[in-house]
């Protein structure tokens, strides 16, 4: 008989992340909100019972920090314990948030879950109907950084054995988004016959290569607004010749950014229906990040007079109490006003005014605020991205109110 495996996929569920950010929020949504990285293992759970898989990969970073919540630990335990009732195995791999040192009550799970306990590549064979079937290769993170290329370690071992699948948590050198861990180069992963990359640590889900399938499954529940649309894993099956790939959405609540051009809306009034006309329906609850955009610069005075504020508390009092609720929370406004060019080209005030926009930095004048002991705590560095909208709204302010009249 030809051989296939059947397994799960997951990474990154940073199980009892505070979500601080969002703790201003109605108490019974932030309760939701609290609840939803448990919600999103016990559909993960659910899935590999349903699809009777041989196991599941865990690549990193299953609590979200090193001082694993007691609460986390127990809850993942019991969902191992629900899938040994079921024999499906468990290979799990600490990361950089939940390295091996930082915990001090290291809880014991029941007999079905395979940890990589070392830094060190080392490899567990699994076994089904007597028969040796595969090899799962992965090292832990023992403290906070791990720096070494440490794909080169991973060697294929006993190529008799049918499948090989090393799972490592780092990232791809390219990338420059996340701090940069175990980084490693395509190249890196092809030298040895391995039929699939179990990766982790990179919130995004992608598949960067197909054969052999080398995969970020991304995180199983978002966690702030950078994270949106679905959040899953993957459940894979490999034949001996080819593999096939399914996404499986788990979160239980999802991040979703939404622009809504109100350029129709002359008065204030005419807001919240335009809103609420924008939403569509959706497979689960979403914390809604709101951008309104408008031709006209009353909207940065509705915004200034807290009127948008008032608005989005209508809405959200007509929203949140559904089943699958939207909660607005954060709004931007951005005033797409058209100038003419020639005002900025010049020679005068505005051209040099515009051009200092250009060619500054924001950081000097932001830098107090990341040095702050408080504030840095709850900020993450501006991208390249955010740097330019932030620039762009404080040059459309200063524009607004110059040009006013
Ligand atoms: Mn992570």
């Amino acid at each position: 008989m030809a051989k296939q495996l059947s397994f799960i996929h997951a990474a990154d569920l940073h199980l009892d992340s505070p979500f601080k950010g969002l703790s201003s929020t109605p108490e019974s949504i932030f309760r939701q909100i609290r609840e939803s990285t448990f919600i999103a293992l016990d559909r993960l759970v659910e899935a590999a019972i349903e699809k009777e898989v041989d196991f599941i990969l865990l690549a990193g970073d299953l609590f979200d920090n090193e001082k694993q919540s007691l609460k986390a630990q127990i809850r993942l335990r019991r969902a191992f314990e629900r899938l040994e009732q079921y024999r499906i195995n468990v290979y799990l791999s600490y990361g950089n948030h939940d390295y091996i040192k930082g915990n001090r009550y290291p809880v014991t799970y029941p007999g079905n879950v395979f940890v990589f306990t070392e830094e060190q590549v080392s490899h567990f064979t699994f076994e089904k109907d007597d028969q040796q079937l595969a090899q799962i290769y992965g090292f832990s993170y023992e403290n906070r950084a791990v720096l070494d290329r440490k794909a080169e370690e991973y060697k294929v071992s006993d190529e008799t054995i049918p499948f090989h699948i090393a799972m490592l948590h780092g990232s791809i050198l390219s990338n420059t988004e996340h701090d940069v861990y175990a980084p490693f180069q395509m190249n890196d992963l092809l030298k040895e016959n391995f039929d699939y990359w179990a990766l982790g640590h990179i919130h995004q889900r992608e598949i960067l290569k197909t054969t052999p399938p080398i995969v970020y499954p991304g995180n199983i529940q978002g966690r702030n607004r950078k994270e949106t649309g679905e959040k899953g894993c993957y459940h894979v099956v490999l034949h001996e010749q080819d593999a096939e790939l399914s996404f499986i959405p788990l979160q239980a609540i999802q991040f979703h950014s939404l622009t809504i051009d109100i350029s129709e809306c002359e008065e204030i009034h005419h807001v919240e229906k335009h809103i609420l006309n924008a939403f569509i329906e959706s497979e689960s609850p979403q914390l809604m990040d709101i951008t309104l955009e408008s031709k006209h610069t009353s909207l940065k005075e509705w915004e200034s007079d807290k009127l948008v504020d008032e608005v989005i508390d209508l809405v959200n009092e007509t929203t949140m109490n559904h089943r699958n609720w939207k909660y607005i929370f954060r709004v931007s406004t951005k005033v797409n006003q058209q100038y003419d060019d020639e005002l900025f080209k010049g020679k005068h005030f505005f051209g040099e005014l515009s051009r200092h926009f250009d060619e500054k930095s924001i950081q000097p004048y932001v830098s107090d605020l990341y040095h702050h002991k408080q504030a840095r705590k709850y900020l993450d560095v501006l991208s390249e991205y955010e740097e330019t909208e932030i620039k762009e709204e404080a040059k459309q302010l200063l524009f607004n109110e110059l040009l006013k009249g």
